[in-house]
């Protein structure tokens, strides 16, 4: 399982994506390339704005407007990035010192403001409203998707249920946007714009669940950035949901003890991790990761078989592999 496929279909187009990308991020305000940068190239998979260039091309786009709509998933994907950090207070990401690390949580937030602002300018090039629609509605969710996970935060009571609704806004619904104008700007009928979100959402969740588990169950290395991140700032994912739902007595009492009440020794993230082993909390996540996994492939039975098709299938297989 690799993204390698898609990366070569999509190569000529996202040359041009990155182009873009490098010229929206100038500023005469010398700190914005500079913070923008230093997250933008610093290695990421450019997974989203690679399944934007997919999906207009599994739908036939013709035109040139998946380009500035890919790179604008970019820029909504690294505003969120660098919001994330500072609401996360996470000192790692892809390897390097966060950015607020390095200029502060002030210069982060502003920088992503500016990347959200320059990413609605380029929708607005592009000229369709349907796609402005879904996007701007994407970025409203996300922001949803991370006011409920605060105010879930600390409560290890929170159920199954409230946690997929977060990531399904925190993350999900941004693979599915990025997904769903493909089609909308190559003027697909409702059936493949349907298609493709569903492609996206399932992905976005079962990638979340991934990395939920491996914020337990990875490597800092391998990952470039911290884990048990998670842990200490008391976030409730579904590891932890199924671990304390399966807990007896004593160990609730440690949960919440950790997680509500913020108490954490040295020992306690391996003591999380050993509870989670214990009760099969990583494995049964990455069931469901697996599952969502298999309604994205599913979602793309409305395709005929082609070399794109297959690349998807792949990345989709990528991501649930990622956890091994
Ligand atoms: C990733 O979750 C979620 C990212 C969404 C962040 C969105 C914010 C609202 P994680 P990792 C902060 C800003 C909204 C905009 C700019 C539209 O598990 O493990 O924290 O990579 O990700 O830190
Ligand atoms: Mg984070
Ligand atoms: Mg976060
Ligand atoms: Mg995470
Ligand atoms: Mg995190």
């Amino acid at each position: 399982a690799s993204i390698e496929e898609l990366v070569a279909l999509v190569a000529p187009d996202m040359e041009r994506v990155n182009a873009t990308i490098l010229s929206r991020t100038g500023s005469d305000v010398t700190m914005i390339p500079e913070v923008a940068n230093h997250l933008i190239s610093s290695g990421g998979k450019r997974l989203r704005p690679m399944l934007t260039l997919a999906m207009a091309n599994l739908a036939g786009y013709a035109g040139d407007g998946h380009i500035k709509l890919a790179a604008s998933v970019e820029f909504m994907h690294t505003a969120t990035l660098l919001h994330d950090d500072v609401v996360d207070e996470s000192e790692m990401r892809r390897g390097k010192l966060s950015a607020r690390m390095l200029w502060g949580n002030e210069a982060s937030v502003l920088v992503g403001d500016f990347l959200l602002g320059q990413a609605f300018r380029m929708m607005v090039e592009v000229g369709s409203l349907r796609a402005l629609d879904i996007l701007s509605a994407a970025a409203a969710t996300i922001a949803e998707g991370e006011v409920m996970q605060l105010a879930a935060a600390k409560n290890t009571a929170t159920t199954e249920d409230e946690y997929l609704a977060v990531i399904r806004g925190k993350t999900a619904e941004l693979f599915a946007a990025a997904c769903e104008v493909g089609p909308v700007i190559a003027n697909r009928p409702k059936a493949e714009q349907t298609a493709c979100r569903s492609v996206g959402m399932n992905l976005g969740i079962a990638f979340q669940l991934v990395d939920d588990v491996l914020d337990y169950g990875g490597k800092s290395a391998k990952l470039g950035k911290n884990t048990g991140d998670d842990f200490r700032e008391g976030k409730i994912t579904l590891p932890v949901v199924l671990a304390f739902r399966r807990g007896n007595d004593t160990e609730r009492a440690f949960w919440i003890r950790a997680l509500e009440r913020g108490e954490i020794g040295d020992s306690d993230l391996d003591h999380a991790i050993g509870l989670m082993n214990k009760h099969r909390a990583l494995e049964d996540t990455l069931s469901r990761a697996q599952h969502y996994g298999d309604m994205a492939v599913d979602a793309l039975a409305l395709f005929p078989p082609s070399p794109m098709k297959s690349a998807l299938e792949q990345v989709v297989a990528f991501c649930l592999a990622r956890s091994h």
